[in-house]
């Protein structure tokens, strides 16, 4: 009876004084707190180590003599190396997907919305956008664990006219909203020419490409936007007011691969200030300014500060349209709104996207893909230039390895571990 309730209490003071023992091995400045912590326990132990002895209990006396081993060590100066943890690996367009499906389940997901934002995130990842595909997920994660998304929502599509798709998302991620969006938008499109695609009440983290690029695979333009939080001050401010408010446009080629560009309206996403920062690499001085208004190379000093808009105040109206078509037009939050409603857990924030479709062969008629060809073949003649899309290539070959941070991947792998205990 003794044993019984004395042995744990004796276990747990022991355990926390070895606690102390391991951060002294790791941080020797505080031998301070270590020598008196290790002399009361020496005396606990060895106490408690008779009293064990008496009663035979053998599993203790084998802590008991790892624990001194250990102590010897610390005392001798021995470190135990801590093992080499690799920066960088090479891992496949699967496990990425999976990878991120996992964790995004063990976190209370759904299976549906899983696999939606994990093709999103995986596309991404796989054809180099960094800042869009694993280095998201633990935010999604922080989202479904502060319930502020339902990932188990389930998108509603409505046609509130023949040419308009409208899907609310019933406060889920985004992806699975734009995947049924898109296939609504698709059949639309095909009769009308021109459709648009409203997406509500959803939480937006990701590349717009993935729904360009889909749409221009089957045949039809596309241009979408989206807005989030306030990142970037509008020409003539030193405020963030504005998202970094993407634009994506997608134009079918009918023998080749579809022309695709994506990019913030401000001088470069937030994301890749963040994997900057991350890295201890700096940033052109005209990406952002401190606090104080100044001028900086420093990511950090631009994540605690302002991004500006690309192109001085010709970019920033642009990034103002953004705002109206987002968030004017689906009725959702402005960048400015959605702040004040968000619980600042890190995750996404809730918006609406908007997107217009084109189908080329209802607008020009037949011929359209040759006319638009020869203007192709004529821009590749101007020198030096580059047609947006090419990195979207690797998307018809899922074989092979990309090279991800390993860091991201493990801190991923732990979320979804975490978990499933
Ligand atoms: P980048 O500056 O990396 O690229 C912008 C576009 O420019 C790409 O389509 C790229 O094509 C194209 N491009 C690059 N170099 C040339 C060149 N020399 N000639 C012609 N075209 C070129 O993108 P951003 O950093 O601005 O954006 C990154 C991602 O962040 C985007 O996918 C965006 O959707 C996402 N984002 C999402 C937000 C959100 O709220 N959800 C907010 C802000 C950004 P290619 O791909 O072929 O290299
Ligand atoms: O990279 O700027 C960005 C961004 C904002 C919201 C999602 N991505």
């Amino acid at each position: 009876m003794l044993a019984a309730t004395t042995i744990p209490i004796l276990y747990h003071i022991d355990s926390m004084f070895r606690r102390l023992l391991v951060l002294w091995l790791r941080w020797r400045a505080i031998g301070v707190v270590y020598l008196p912590a290790s002399m009361a326990n020496l005396l606990l132990t060895e106490f408690a180590s008779k009293f064990l002895v008496a009663h035979k209990n053998i599993i203790y006396k084998l802590k008991f003599i790892r624990y001194h081993f250990t102590l010897a060590l610390g005392v001798v100066g021995y470190r135990r190396p801590l093992p080499k943890l690799e920066k960088i690996m090479d891992t496949t367009y699967h496990d990425i997907w999976s990878l991120t499906k996992n964790a995004l389940l063990s976190n209370g997901c759904d299976d549906r919305n899983s696999s939606a934002v994990a093709t999103t995130v995986a596309s991404a990842e796989w054809t180099g956008s960094r800042s869009h595909g694993l280095f998201r997920v633990p935010g999604y994660i922080k989202s479904l664990r502060s319930r502020k998304v339902d990932g188990h929502a389930s998108p509603e599509v409505t046609h509130p006219t023949p040419a308009i798709v409208s899907v609310d998302a019933n406060n889920g991620f985004a992806p699975l909203a734009l995947e049924e969006g898109v296939e609504a938008l698709t059949k639309v499109v095909s009769s009308t020419g021109i459709a648009a695609l409203m997406v509500r009440n959803s939480y937006h983290f990701a590349a717009l490409w993935h729904e360009t690029f889909s749409l221009a695979s089957r045949g039809y333009a596309a241009l979408a936007v989206v807005c989030s939080t306030p990142l970037v001050a509008p020409f003539g401010s030193k405020k963030a007011f504005f998202g970094t408010n993407p634009i994506s446009f997608a134009f079918p080629r009918k023998t080749e691969q579809p022309l695709v560009f994506d990019m913030a309206t401000s001088t470069m996403a937030h994301g890749d200030v963040q994997i900057a920062a991350r890295e201890g690499r700096e940033i052109p001085s005209d990406v952002g300014l401190t606090s104080s208004g100044s001028s900086t190379t420093d990511p950090n000093e631009v994540l605690d500060g302002i991004l500006l808009p690309f192109g001085g105040y010709k970019g920033s109206l642009i990034s103002l349209m953004v705002e109206l078509i987002a968030a004017g037009f689906t009725g959702d939050n402005f960048s400015y709104e959605a702040e004040l409603g968000d619980n600042g857990d890190g995750g996404p924030a809730r918006g609406g996207e908007f997107i217009v479709a084109f189908a080329p062969e209802i607008l020009a008629g037949p011929g359209w893909d040759e006319h638009c060809a020869a203007f192709f073949a004529e821009y590749a003649r101007q020198g030096d230039t580059y047609l947006p899309g090419e990195s979207k290539r690797r998307l018809a070959d899922l074989r092979g390895t990309v090279t991800v941070d390993a860091e991201i991947y493990r801190n991923i792998r732990n979320l979804t571990q975490i978990n499933n205990k």
